[in-house]
């Protein structure tokens, strides 16, 4: 028996049986990371490699429940929020956070699946911005979902760069900002870290030619991961992207729809580890 625990993770999230996104993304992720994971299912979803076909949200008292009944089990590390399915679920898991303020909290923002369904309405992104980003510690938006969430007016929407959609989210209450660039029209992907100090860090990555399903959920996982296993937040940012970026280079294809990040890529046999002693 080991006498230590590894890192505990609370990913709240919703299913995607397709093994893609959502929460088994994340429970692969942290397991990936050397981290227990912990699961509380906020929707389950009806999909497959090419798309959400339903969505069934989780009664919020079911979330409360869940969440509650392992706070009072297990010291947590680190809290990661994904699909989060109904306002009542954002009460919830804002007060969860409120009532528990040293764990940092890993939100992505998820609006919307990878194929444009939408998972969240107006009300529901009002109750994001005005509840749970005072509790956010990292929040890990694209730049749709940035310009989304830091405009409530939909004719401003796209005209709002980055940068003032990123000092919006952060007056919002979120203490880090880390917008990810893929849905731009850049020759690389520019990934930048925007800190209530002021700063902000770009950093610039290959663009991969796939199409890829669950690449945010990993970002955001692997970052709560890493932040659980101790890493200050400058080297836990750099690592999780280069994490995924390995994750995204190893994708594979199993279905017909897109193509599956490997958050276990260090784990298959390759001729090289075959041959090792
Ligand atoms: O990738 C965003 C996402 C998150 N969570 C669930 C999803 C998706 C995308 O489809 O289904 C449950």
């Amino acid at each position: 028996m080991r006498a230590e625990a590894p890192p505990v993770v609370l990913t709240l999230a919703g299913s995607d049986p397709s093994g893609g996104a959502g929460i088994q993304a994340d429970i692969l992720t942290l397991a990936s990371l050397g981290c227990h994971p912990l699961s509380v299912i906020t929707a389950l979803t009806v999909q497959d490699s090419a798309g959400v076909h339903d969505l069934m949200v989780i009664d919020a008292d079911w979330v409360n429940d869940q969440a509650r009944l392992l706070m009072e089990d297990m010291p947590v590390a680190a809290f990661k929020v994904g699909l989060i399915g109904s306002v009542e679920n954002v009460a919830v898991i804002a007060q969860l956070a409120a009532d528990y303020p040293d764990i940092p909290l890993i939100l992505d923002p998820v609006l919307a699946s990878g194929g444009g369904d939408a998972f969240a309405d107006e009300d529901l992104i009002g109750a994001m911005r005005d509840i749970l980003l005072p509790h956010v510690t990292v929040l890990t938006p694209n730049s749709i979902e940035a310009r989304r969430l830091g405009s409530n007016d939909p004719d401003e929407e796209d005209d709002l760069t980055l940068d003032e959609s990123a000092s919006r989210l952060l007056s919002l209450g979120a203490e880090y900002v880390l917008l990810t660039g893929t849905h731009e029209n850049t020759t690389e992907v520019i990934n930048t870290l925007y800190s209530t100090d002021g700063t902000a860090r770009a950093q610039h990555w290959e663009r991969l030619p796939g199409s890829y399903h669950g690449s945010g959920c990993t970002l955001a996982s692997a970052l709560a991961a890493i932040l659980a296993c101790g890493s200050p937040m400058l080297e836990a940012v750099d690592d999780a992207q280069e994490y995924t970026y390995q994750t995204l280079l190893n994708a594979y294809r199993p279905g017909m729809g897109q193509h599956i990040p490997d958050r276990m890529f260090w784990a298959r046999e390759t001729e090289e580890n075959e041959q090792a002693p």
